[in-house]
């Protein structure tokens, strides 16, 4: 055993498994644990705690220790770790706690076991963190699940959809395609995929979908405000490829899509979270001033936590029931007098969305909800001094930002706010659940009983999540 000069750690032994490690780089890092205070014992023993290897799948990891002698009565097992541990104690100069991706023997499932993730097949059934171990594969999933969207398989879009989610929910990162084994959602193809990124590095498939022309004009044209698939598959069909060539036809355009052209390079630019809370201090100054105890909630992406968003969605509403009814008006008429407004489009409350009659809710699962709303583009000034990317380049003194505003009536507000925090696929997943295993029907404007013919009435978000049976996940871990 090299024990250091002065060991810092007393109850951390860590042992470098050679295997994959190679006797240089063991010795090397031996000696950087060493210079840190780590103690490193050069043979396995008992006395080891950590033992760390490099490359190494978790089953050799623990035919590796299964091979070595039992420890001895009232010894404990060492941990198996990943280099990941060792680096990032060196990195923090002191040992970091053992946290679920660092061990090599949770997520595998041993032969004959049940896989020892066990992951419930609707998203809305496990928490689901903004950051995840999985990235890359999850990426090339959504990747071909926004594809198939593109081609109008909607099928296919669910199929990879949930197949990236289960990814974003795991404990730790997938390194051998066994693990997958027991997972929902993995059919063949997904499965494929993951294969191909595993031991290449890259799928063939999903760098053809990449570099297609297909793909490449409709996600031009589908991230034009106002244009979706089928307006974008509409102009591939004619020959469009290029922003030029959509504004070349600039008559055929709505206004929202004349709006989002011209406004293109900024909405194509992420939302900043603080751009975020100044329009959200800009609105609710409106609203303040149009109705005294109106509220504004900042919903969607950004209150699930993301750093960063397409749009910033608001909800409005007013403790007393009635009162919001007709607030949107005027409250986009000051922000306009303000010179806030770039392009604003009001939709009506549809009839049925009419809060008055408590048992009345739509009939039909719809994803598009009836409330009265503003789909805009404000102006948001932008504080003085700011440059463009680092550059000496001084900016515009505003830029476009997409915002949604959404009234809602006080009794229907928990429902709104579930349905507009997402994410998109946790919605979808939500509404699924309810029908299928609940037979309950939800949307933004409540939750039906279709045998009893009745709403359920809530307070909060929780009370949703209690109505169906379900665990309440904070808005940070449906991220799904
Ligand atoms: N939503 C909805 N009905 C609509 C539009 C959206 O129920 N007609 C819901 C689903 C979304 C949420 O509202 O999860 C917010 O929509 P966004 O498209 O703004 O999505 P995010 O805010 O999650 O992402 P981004 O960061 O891209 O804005
Ligand atoms: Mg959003």
């Amino acid at each position: 055993c090299a024990i250091p000069s002065a060991v810092r750690f007393p109850g951390v032994a860590i042992h470098l498994a050679e295997p994959r490690m190679g006797r240089t780089r063991r010795a090397f890092l031996a000696r950087l644990a060493l210079s840190k205070g780590f103690r490193v014992m050069d043979a396995y023993s008992s006395e080891v705690t950590h033992v760390v290897m490099e490359q190494t799948s978790p089953e050799e990891a623990i035919c590796w220790l299964e091979s070595r002698a039992a420890p001895p009565p009232g010894c404990n097992r060492p941990v198996l770790l990943d280099i990941s541990w060792f680096t990032e104690s060196m990195a923090a100069g002191q040992p970091v706690p053992v946290e679920a991706r660092h061990h090599l023997e949770v997520a595998v499932p041993r032969k004959g076991l049940p896989s020892p993730v066990w992951m419930p097949p609707y998203a809305c059934q496990r928490p689901t963190p903004l950051t995840h171990h999985n990235t890359i594969l999850s990426e090339a999933l959504e990747m071909l699940a926004e594809a198939a969207g593109f081609e109008g398989s909607e099928g296919r879009l669910l199929s990879f959809c949930r197949a990236a989610s289960v990814l974003k929910a795991l404990p730790g990162p997938i390194t051998y395609l066994s693990q997958l084994e027991g997972l929902p959602h993995f059919g063949e193809h997904s499965c494929r995929v993951i294969q191909e990124l595993l031991e290449h590095g890259v799928c063939e498939e999903v760098e053809k979908v990449r570099l297609s022309e297909r793909y490449q004009s409709m996600k031009l044209f589908t991230q034009i405000f106002g244009v979706g698939v089928r307006t974008a598959d509409r102009w591939y069909r004619e020959g469009l490829r290029t922003l030029d060539d959509v504004q070349k036809q600039v008559q055929r355009l709505t206004q929202q899509q004349k709006a989002g052209l011209q406004h293109y390079q900024d909405l194509s630019t992420p939302v900043q979270r603080s751009d975020a809370e100044a329009l959200q201090q800009v609105v609710e100054a409106a609203v303040g001033h149009t109705l005294p105890g109106a509220t504004v909630t900042l919903a969607g992406g950004f209150r699930r936590g993301k750093l960063q968003g397409h749009d910033v969605d608001f909800l409005i509403t007013h403790p007393q029931e009635g009162q919001e009814a007709g607030l949107l008006p005027r409250v986009m008429s000051y922000l306009k007098q303000q010179g806030l407004v770039l392009y604003h489009q009001h939709q009506h409350q549809h009839q049925h969305g009419h809060s008055g009659d408590p048992t009345h809710l739509p009939p039909r699962s719809h994803t598009m909800d009836t409330f009265e709303r503003s789909f805009c583009i404000f102006r948001l000034p932008r504080p003085p001094g700011a440059a463009v990317g680092g550059t000496q380049r001084p900016c515009p003194s505003w830029k476009a930002v997409r915002v949604d505003l959404v009234v809602a009536p006080i009794s229907q507000f928990p429902f709104a706010l579930l349905g507009w925090t997402g994410s998109k696929h946790f919605e979808r997943e939500l509404r699924r659940f309810s029908r299928k295993e609940r037979g309950l029907w939800l949307n933004s404007h409540g939750l039906f009983d279709p045998e009893q013919k009745a709403v359920f009435q809530v307070a909060a978000e929780e009370d949703i999540f209690r109505h169906l049976g379900l665990t309440y996940l904070p808005p940070e871990q449906r991220n799904a």
